[in-house]
């Protein structure tokens, strides 16, 4: 049997649940999420559930419905079937941009303490992605890890060049190396999983995040792709978001592979994940400095000295660029709610008069 702590409940998620009135209310974790239907895992049942019409319509964004890993107040009709009243307070969220809308983000999971963040090394290997991954989990105060995964391609000698190039350019991330067919790393990682800590598995579609939480729950849990599926670009594969608390304590978060790691409003998660590049630009001779052509720039200059990596260069200016993109579209939506706005006052007011 799970206990609310198995599932990461914590003393001060209660504390909160009292004083806002809800301990009347049963209280779960949403384990998946689709369109508007939630499972929701308590200590006794797994809840098909639907949301508070109030809670839905009081809601101003996507932020303001529950995610995975969301710990929620509910009410049930029976064994099977209850209702949303709330959301409890959350200790990260995690998002990026929603693709192919311009001001918009997108609501990956609730509740991460940890990501895992999963590169195949046989091909498609990308530090570049890397470094996106990393951006939004910092953005969204949650630690990364880096999980090379299927290193059972490659040899020893070409696993280690690519160690070397990773941590060349990225310090400071605990970085792992796994194959789930000769479960060499696969006790490693396990190692690091603590129990109640929820941690996120990030990554492209086809790395192997399925197969290692199938793994880590020693059991076919979650659907996984064979290569020649996953090469066929036209075909649609249904996949989802799904949290699993594991046999040996832990909860992971599996998601549907990312083709597009969007960056929204994470300043924060670019100086982290660019630190010296960020201590850098402290220095450079004009307060809004693009860093790109300008005279006494202090990131040019150490790139210049060879202190900085060009790539990694080229990248951060690159998602500095998506940042700066990401919040000028949010401004003119904001604008543009204000007009609407405007236009719906005059409009009450002229249905008066008339009246
Ligand atoms: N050779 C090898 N193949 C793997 C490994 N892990 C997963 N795969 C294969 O990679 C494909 C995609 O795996 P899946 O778990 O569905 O990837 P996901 O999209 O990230 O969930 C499947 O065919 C797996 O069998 C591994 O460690 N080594
Ligand atoms: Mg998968
Ligand atoms: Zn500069």
């Amino acid at each position: 049997m799970i206990t609310l702590q198995d599932l990461g409940y914590t003393s001060n998620l209660d504390t909160f649940r009292c004083e806002k009135g809800l301990d009347s209310l049963e209280v779960g974790r949403v384990i998946t999420e689709n369109k508007d239907r939630y499972l929701v895992m308590t200590d006794e049942n797994v809840y098909d559930a639907e949301i508070l019409g109030n809670l839905r319509f009081t809601a101003e964004s996507k932020s303001d419905l529950p995610a995975v890993g969301d710990w929620v107040a509910l009410s049930s009709y029976d064994d099977t079937k209850a209702l949303i009243h709330a959301i409890l307070p959350r200790n990260s969220l995690l998002e990026r941009r929603a693709v192919g809308k311009t001001g918009e983000k997108q609501i990956i999971a609730a509740n991460i303490d940890s990501a895992l963040i999963l590169m195949a090394v046989d091909r498609d290997f990308s530090i570049n992605r890397i470094e996106r991954y990393m951006t939004i989990c910092h953005a969204a105060s949650i630690k990364p890890f880096i999980v090379l995964s299927k290193i059972d391609l490659i040899s020893d000698i070409d696993l280690n060049e690519l160690i070397e190039n990773v941590t060349q350019r990225i310090k400071d991330v605990p970085l792992l190396s796994i194959s789930c067919s000769t479960n060499q790393g696969v006790d490693g990682l396990k190692n690091l999983i603590e129990y109640a800590k929820t941690y996120c598995l990030l990554g492209s579609s086809g790395v192997g995040k399925s197969t290692l939480l199938n793994k880590l729950m020693d059991e076919e849990v979650m659907t996984t792709k064979s290569i020649s599926e996953h090469s066929d670009r036209g075909q649609h594969i249904t996949t989802h978001r799904a949290l699993k608390v594991l046999p040996f304590g832990g909860i992971i978060i599996d998601n549907p592979g990312m083709r597009e790691v969007g960056i929204a409003d994470a300043s924060d998660g670019l100086s982290i994940t660019f630190e010296s590049f960020a201590e850098l630009a402290e220095e450079c001779k004009y307060k809004d400095c693009t860093h790109i052509s300008e005279s006494g720039c202090a990131v040019l200059e150490a790139l210049d000295r060879g202190k900085l990596d060009e790539d990694s260069y080229t990248n951060y200016l690159k998602m500095l660029k998506e940042q700066a993109h990401f919040e000028s579209t949010i401004t003119e939506r904001k604008r543009q709610d204000k007009e609407i706005g405007k236009l719906i006052k005059n409009f009450k007011k002229i249905n008066y008069k008339q009246r």
